[in-house]
């Protein structure tokens, strides 16, 4: 049966390309595209698209009803650094908009749910290298900790009532489609516009802070497929770790290098450097891999190839 899927926040960095993605392969009459505003871009203009606050349980419902959902993919939230400034609206959206879906999906409203975790659930007391799935996990961001505790939800919503919900712990994502919106990890698409615009890069971390990154349709792959997968295979009701390529921004600015051999970076830690020092460094995602068959595709090489490719058009 072809789900009928509602995307919330579809305008953000991963929705604009998960909705792309999920249109071409359910066709447009079954993606509703929704966001807190409609913008002038490709996911409004081609197909069907409806404002909606991501706070507002009747506002979901109403939507839920219209169309005859049956999958949500709940992708609005405030990103790590965005949420230090403001932790009090980080709390209320990132967790109030994941309890409006749990809980239509308890009343038999919907039938599946993505919800997107992060790699912010681990914290400075976490191995760093290879961090395995079950770990200790004592965030230290307010992003962090609205995921982890997103986490633990999902799992009790799963157990306690049957709700059909997976997730995914991001690590940094990197694309040429759509601007990242407000995380740690941004420089490692900025570096890029920079790179071609400028030639030189003011990085916010570190050259040596290494951080789990993956390629946008890396990403975008492994939500659908954890969505496709049968219900038996998705093991883990909290969140898998994913992983794609881990790297520093001394590495990132040497694979720019290759192609713009005069580029240049210079580093201006700012607050952000203490969210990414209390991250990981490389993810084992072994889990994911065995239960619903995730491997990833693309290596920094082949990624720097793309970002300047595209961003020079
Ligand atoms: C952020 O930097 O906040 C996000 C994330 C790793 O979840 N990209």
């Amino acid at each position: 049966m072809t789900p009928k899927i509602l995307i919330i926040g579809a305008c953000g960095q991963i929705g604009t390309e998960l909705t792309t993605t999920l249109r071409k392969i359910y066709g447009n009459d079954n993606v509703i595209a929704s966001d807190i505003r409609k913008l002038n871009n490709d996911i409004v203009n081609h197909g069907i698209f409806e404002v909606v606050n991501a706070l507002d349980y009747n506002q979901i419902q109403h939507l839920v009803e219209q169309y005859e959902i049956t999958d949500v993919y709940l992708m609005a939230a405030l990103l790590s650094a965005t949420a230090e400034k403001n932790p009090a609206f980080a709390w209320d959206l990132n967790m109030n908009s994941l309890f409006h879906v749990l809980n239509l999906a308890k009343v038999g409203k919907i039938k599946k749910i993505f919800w997107p975790s992060s790699i912010a659930v681990f914290g400075p007391t976490t191995p760093r290298e290879h961090t395995p799935q079950y770990t200790i996990m004592e965030p230290t961001t307010v992003y962090g900790i609205s995921k982890q505790t997103g986490e633990r939800w999902c799992e009790y919503y799963h157990h306690q009532y049957g709700v059909d919900v997976r997730s995914i712990r991001y690590p940094g994502l990197i694309s040429y489609t759509t601007e990242p919106g407000g995380g740690t990890t941004d420089y490692a698409v900025d570096i890029y516009h920079k790179a071609l615009e400028k030639g030189s890069f003011e990085c916010f971390l570190s050259a040596e802070s290494k951080l789990p990154m993956m390629y946008m349709e890396d990403a975008i792959r492994a939500t659908v497929e954890i969505m496709q997968a049968e219900s038996e295979q998705v093991k883990i009701r909290s969140s898998y770790n994913l992983s794609g390529i881990s790297f520093t921004p001394s590495e990132i600015a040497k694979s720019i290098q290759n192609y713009i051999p005069d580029f240049t970076i210079s580093y201006k830690p700012d607050f952000r450097q203490k969210i990414a020092d209390s991250w990981p460094a490389s993810i084992d995602d072994s889990c994911a891999r065995q239960d619903w068959g995730w491997k990833h595709k693309y290596d920094l090489d082949s990624m720097t190839k793309i970002m300047l490719e595209n961003l020079k058009k």
